[in-house]
């Protein structure tokens, strides 16, 4: 038996109010309601397997009930949550055209992206809920005003995720430090297990889809192609690609990676979303002492100028993905001086 405490989310998020004069508890009432919906979400996400018994998703249930699809649900879950917390304002979901008014006297603005690595589902590989959380700009009771969920994600007071895997875990930041919590089916509790997560100092490990190759820029494919093939490389990287984000995230935190969804030639602005993606875990990323960037600018200072706009996404232990800047700083120039000697 280990002789460390055990110590409870609750009890943490008491800790740190206790620490923090100026908390009011409204931010811990967002963390709590997240993770009463994400427990819900979570008894579903491990039923998943069992729809050809029970009745398929999007379709009806032996009962004849329709059974929603699990994205669906999990919104659905989440924005119950946050209403009945009552400190959100507003919500934006990655599965929802606009934003939406929970309590016009709520503090809070979440987005979400409430079941990501959604191609997973249905193969029992594990997928994730990202969230963060913003102040709200307008006034309380005012209208809802796009400055209050077009912010940069510098602004962010708290982002993290919630990892469905082997173990279902929460790893979470309010800007100091990043912390995980694993959940123990057995009380129904998620227990602090990964303190003041930070990115090991060496990265050995590159996810990325690398079938996108011949579609992609050439300082990404320069950085591949120097990775693996360089002699400068000691130790060869190793590929990993779950094609969640949430569990490919996860892993490279903790072992040192980096992941990279690059734009393509067909989708410049690549895959990923900013508000719903992109902007938590690059706050997560930099509070590990890891970095994102868009290949030019750092994420967290991206102006957003629409709600469900995408972004290139570098991220990872921060060497790394300063490498990889450089890579797409030389190769730009070459091809800028390449086509002014055309001229
Ligand atoms: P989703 O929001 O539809 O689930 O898509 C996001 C997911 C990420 O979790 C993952 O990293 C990426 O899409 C994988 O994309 P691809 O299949 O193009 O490699
Ligand atoms: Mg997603």
């Amino acid at each position: 038996m280990g002789t460390h405490a055990i110590i409870t989310l609750e009890q943490f998020i008491i800790e740190k109010e206790k620490n923090n004069p100026q908390a009011t508890g409204s931010l811990s009432q967002i963390i709590r309601d997240l993770v009463l919906a994400t427990r819900i979400i979570n008894r579903e996400v491990n039923k998943a397997g069992l729809v050809d018994i029970i009745g398929a998703i999007g379709g009806t249930n032996i009962q004849g009930e329709e059974v929603q699809k699990l994205d669906v649900y999990a919104e659905r879950q989440i924005i119950d949550a946050l209403k009945r917390g009552g400190e959100t304002f507003a919500v934006g979901s990655e599965e929802s055209d606009d934003m939406l008014i929970l309590n016009p006297e709520g503090k809070y603005v979440v987005m979400i992206d409430p079941l990501d690595g959604s191609s997973n589902i249905d193969v029992n590989v594990s997928i994730g809920t990202i969230f963060s959380v913003y102040h709200r700009k307008s006034e309380d009771g005012a209208e809802l005003h796009e400055s209050d969920y077009l912010q940069k994600g510098r602004e962010q007071v708290a982002a993290g995720y919630f990892l469905y895997g082997t173990s279902t875990m929460l790893v979470y930041t309010t800007g100091h430090g990043v912390n995980g919590f694993t959940l123990d089916p057995s009380i129904g509790e998620f227990l602090l297990s990964h303190r003041d997560i930070t990115y090991p100092a060496k990265c050995n490990i590159y996810s990325i889809n690398e079938g996108n190759y011949r579609k992609l820029f050439e300082g990404v494919k320069q950085y591949l192609r120097f990775i693996k093939t360089s002699n400068e490389v000691k130790k060869p990287y190793t590929l990993r690609y779950v094609g969640s984000l949430v569990a490919d995230f996860h892993r490279n935190l903790l072992k040192g990676g980096i992941y990279l969804y690059p734009g393509t030639t067909d989708k410049p602005q690549g895959k990923l979303r900013l508000m719903y993606e992109g902007n938590p875990m690059a706050m997560l990323a930099e509070q590990a002492g890891g970095m994102a960037t868009n290949g030019y600018t750092d994420v967290l200072d991206t102006d957003p100028v629409e709600l469900h706009q995408r972004t290139p996404l570098f991220l990872g232990s921060k060497d790394e993905v300063t490498m990889i800047q450089e890579f797409i700083k030389v190769y730009d120039q070459i091809s800028n001086l390449v086509l002014n000697g055309r001229k």
